[in-house]
């Protein structure tokens, strides 16, 4: 067991029981002329995670512990995506229309990719998941229980909606959640503070946090 320097108390990693799940490193949060941007966000706020979160995917991949990633996305039918969720906001661009970089948010298209810094590496997991939590409508679950992970750090984007919400199905999982700060963003500043005190407040109601340097050391 290492310790991780964490809040709000220290992170007893179980290296044999650890992995990394990157929450939708995507062109389209992350890009001009993708769904982020066409919902009025400041794309380049979130890019700038990216060094961040590539060291983290390196350490990971140097100590031999497992990365999965998740892409939100869509089958081109449509036929998973709720008209709920497709009317929602006013974008340019909604989910499944023709945008820049190819069908918006839908499932093989240009725009819809891993930032190609962060590609998956051969054999990482990846999960397509047409919801805002990643265990939703997913193989997340099944797959952590068959390799026996029961602690998952998280980096990603956006802080309060795909990250927070994965790690908060996570939690009622049973799973142990450490969030990276440096590897994850929001395009809103207020909304990533907030969520990084919520996710630690009562003694990690939800899980912990702790900065990339502490993790990497921890994991070395
Ligand atoms: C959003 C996400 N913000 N990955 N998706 O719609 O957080």
């Amino acid at each position: 067991m290492a310790e991780i320097k964490a809040e709000p108390f220290p992170f007893r990693l179980d290296r044999d029981a650890v992995a990394l799940i990157v929450i939708d490193m995507q062109r389209d949060f992350t890009e001009e002329g993708g769904f982020g941007e066409s919902l009025g966000n400041d794309v380049a706020r979130v890019a700038k995670i990216v060094p961040d979160v590539k060291r983290l995917i390196e350490g990971f991949r140097a100590a031999g512990l497992p990365v999965i990633h998740t892409m939100e996305c869509h089958r081109p039918d449509l036929s998973d995506l709720p008209r709920a969720k497709r009317e929602r906001g006013r974008p340019h661009f909604r989910i499944g229309d023709e945008g820049p970089m190819g069908r918006i948010l839908i499932a093989g298209e240009p725009g819809t990719a891993i930032l190609p810094e962060l590609a998956p590496a051969v054999g990482e997991t990846v999960i397509e998941k047409p919801g805002k939590g990643a265990f939703y409508a997913t193989p997340l679950d099944y797959i952590l229980k068959e390799r026996d992970i029961g602690q998952l750090v998280f980096a990603g984007v956006t802080t309060e909606v795909c990250v927070q919400t994965t790690m908060r199905e996570a939690n009622d999982r049973g799973y142990e959640c450490l969030l990276v700060e440096e590897a994850t963003e929001s395009y809103f500043p207020e909304f990533k503070s907030a969520t990084l005190a919520m996710i630690r407040a009562q003694g990690a109601i939800v899980g912990w946090t702790a900065h990339l340097a502490d993790v990497l050391r921890g994991i070395a």
